[in-house]
């Protein structure tokens, strides 16, 4: 039989966590075949709700669960952690200064990565989905210097399938025509969702739109898509986060096949993207690591909108260094 996995969530109690749980626990996180041991991480105010959430797991009778801890220790939380869901933030609130913002998630991911460092497992896979997710990434990766950078990741595959799903419904093709579609820098309203690799059922899809739709009505609409969610529901987005989440894993863990996603992961330098920020890239997931794909040509409408999410980057990452966060 496969060995159980440790699976942490954190902000376990929240909205994307409720949205989460049950559909790890139904093997769709690592497959179908893997069991899961789950330990849900909170605040003291917060536990409560995370509680609820396990006697619901309980109920949920699932043949992968082999277990459920709840805490508010994050040392305890991460001892042999194979996965961590770093899921609980502070998002910027109305009027939140930037200083402010990346203070206090400094305060929840500085001693998260130092338990990761003291106690997860030999492969661990961490990823970021609290905003700001990329500097979080950056900050949890700062503070677990034994455990390799390649292992810290950020999310940007909810903004890469909103892309897939802008693009495809455009074209009137099915989500599946779609490849070869990229999110770069920043998960932010900077993000630049780049479709001149992407083809439809094997075509060019720079052929079959202009330049004028990219700039005013796609790139805009996906960059701007959780305000529309929110504007819209009333609320964040929820369910499609989750599931996005259990995406990037399952890709990182079993492989991404013939094609690419996204994802945000330390750079190596690649497209002059400045190594060791958390920036988000073209990846294949080979072996069980991500790799960015090389190669691919870069215009100047595309450099423009990279090099300014990737310089909101720098400005980030010079901020939490100011501030002493890593
Ligand atoms: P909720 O406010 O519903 O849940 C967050 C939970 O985190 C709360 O229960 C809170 O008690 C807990 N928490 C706070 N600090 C913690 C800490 N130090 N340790 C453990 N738990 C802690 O927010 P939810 O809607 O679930 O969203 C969670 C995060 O995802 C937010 O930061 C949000 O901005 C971010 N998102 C990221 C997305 C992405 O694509 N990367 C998209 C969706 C979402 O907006």
């Amino acid at each position: 039989p496969t060995e159980a996995r440790n699976v942490t969530v954190t902000g376990a109690g929240g909205q994307i966590g409720y949205a989460l749980l049950f559909r790890i626990a139904s093997g769709q996180l690592l497959g179908a075949d893997v069991p899961i041991k789950l330990r849900l991480l909170e605040i003291p105010q917060g536990l409560n709700a995370a509680e609820g959430a396990a006697l619901e797991l309980h109920d949920g009778a699932f043949p992968l669960l082999q277990s459920v801890e709840v805490t508010d220790d994050a040392t305890r939380a991460f001892d042999g952690v194979n996965v961590g869901l770093l899921v609980g933030s502070r998002p910027r609130g109305p009027g939140m200064e930037r200083a402010d913002l990346l203070e206090a998630n400094g305060r929840i991911f500085g001693p998260q990565g130092r338990a990761i460092n003291a106690g997860a497992a030999d492969d661990v896979r961490v990823l970021v989905v609290g905003n700001p997710a990329n500097t979080n990434a950056l900050i949890t990766a700062a503070h677990a210097p034994d455990v390799p950078a390649e292992r810290f990741t950020a999310m940007t595959r909810l903004d890469h399938n909103r892309a897939v799903a802008q693009l495809a419904a455009h074209l009137a093709v099915p989500v599946t025509s779609i490849a070869g579609l990229t999110i770069w820098g920043n998960h932010s309203a900077s993000q630049y969702p780049d479709v001149f690799h992407a083809t439809v059922d094997g075509r060019p899809v720079i052929d079959l739109v202009g330049e004028s739709w990219l700039a005013e009505t796609f790139i805009p609409r996906v960059a701007n898509r959780g305000s529309e969610i929110i504007r819209v529901r009333g609320a964040s987005s929820v369910g499609s986060a989750a599931s996005a989440t259990l995406d990037h894993v399952f890709d990182w863990v079993n492989g991404t096949g013939s094609g690419w996603t996204s994802a945000a992961v330390a750079s190596d330098g690649s497209y002059g993207v400045p190594a060791g920020l958390v920036s988000s890239f073209p990846v294949r997931s080979v072996g069980g690591a991500w790799r960015i794909v090389e190669g691919l040509e870069m215009g100047a409408f595309s450099r423009a909108r990279v090099d300014a999410s990737v310089a909101e980057l720098v400005e980030e990452r010079e901020a939490v260094r100011a501030l002493g966060l890593i």
